[in-house]
């Protein structure tokens, strides 16, 4: 049998298929769970339905307060439509108390919170491990300029103001997350913006009161369910009904 499209690429977590007109991609969330550099691995069903759901959240809520991202509109359950851009080579990471791997390396306790907002780069290559990397090193091997870089952090710290206060608002302390950036052209002129997914697969979630884990820590550290974890989350943030009566299929165009 023919496939019925074209999958363009397959990471860990999502499958990218060719979209329905030039310059879109169909992105599908997978069930699957990867951490440790896809040294742990599991399947946790409902997790892409959730992804989906809760990136969609974020990312029209993104656009809703000016800041440029890939989303175009949900298609189904597991499958967004999203712009197709040239992906920087770059995890954009933004961190506002430690945890994981910052903690680790400066030896400092899991949520103390630091001076301000910390943006960091890890170079996107799974073989390496997505090794952080200094600005100096993304300058010299041309994966952003300087002007680029700029654009970036001042995106990232927009992303960080809009997801804190979000979460905030919900009983949930944003730790840290993870973004992606893409560009894209109208002509000669190169726009950069988010891309990629922001959920709870990208992002260090703590309940403010019990500092409960509501990310995918619970799955890198088997700290319980993930879904139920994730649940939560888009319980709170009223993506998903409250209600946990069966809905009936329904075609979402
Ligand atoms: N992250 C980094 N690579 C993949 C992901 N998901 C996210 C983590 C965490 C933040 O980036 O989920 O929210 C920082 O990760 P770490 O391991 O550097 O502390
Ligand atoms: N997703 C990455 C991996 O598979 C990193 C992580 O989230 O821990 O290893």
């Amino acid at each position: 049998m023919a496939p019925r499209r074209k999958k363009i690429y397959e990471g860990k977590a999502k499958i990218l298929y060719e979209g329905p007109e030039p310059g879109t991609l169909v992105q599908y969330f997978k069930d699957d769970a990867t951490a440790f550099n896809a040294q742990k691995k599991a399947t946790i069903e409902g997790k892409g339905v959730l992804n989906n759901r809760l990136s969609e959240y974020f990312m029209t809520g993104l656009a809703n307060i000016g800041v440029p991202n890939h989303f175009i509109k949900r298609l189904n359950m597991r499958e967004q439509l999203i712009r197709q851009v040239e992906i920087v080579p770059l995890e954009v990471i933004v961190r506002n108390f430690a945890a994981g791997s910052i903690a680790k390396r400066l030896g400092l306790e899991e949520g103390t919170p630091l001076p301000r907002p910390i943006v960091e780069y890890s170079y996107k290559n799974d073989e390496l491990g997505d090794p952080l990397v200094p600005e100096e090193y993304i300058i010299a091997f041309g994966w952003a300029n300087q002007q680029d870089l700029d654009d970036i952090v001042a995106l990232a710290l927009r992303v960080n103001d809009f997801l804190t206060g979000v979460f905030y608002g919900v009983g949930i302390k944003l730790i840290d997350f993870k973004i992606e950036i893409g560009r894209i052209w109208d002509g000669d002129f190169m726009r950069l913006i988010v891309a990629d997914e922001i959920s709870p697969d990208s992002c260090r979630l703590w309940d403010v009161k019990t500092g409960q884990k509501l990310d995918k820590d619970v799955f890198r550290r088997d700290l319980g369910s993930l879904t139920d974890a994730y649940t939560e989350v888009a319980k709170r943030l009223g993506v998903l009904p409250t209600n946990t009566q069966p809905i009936k299929p329904t075609l979402i165009n």
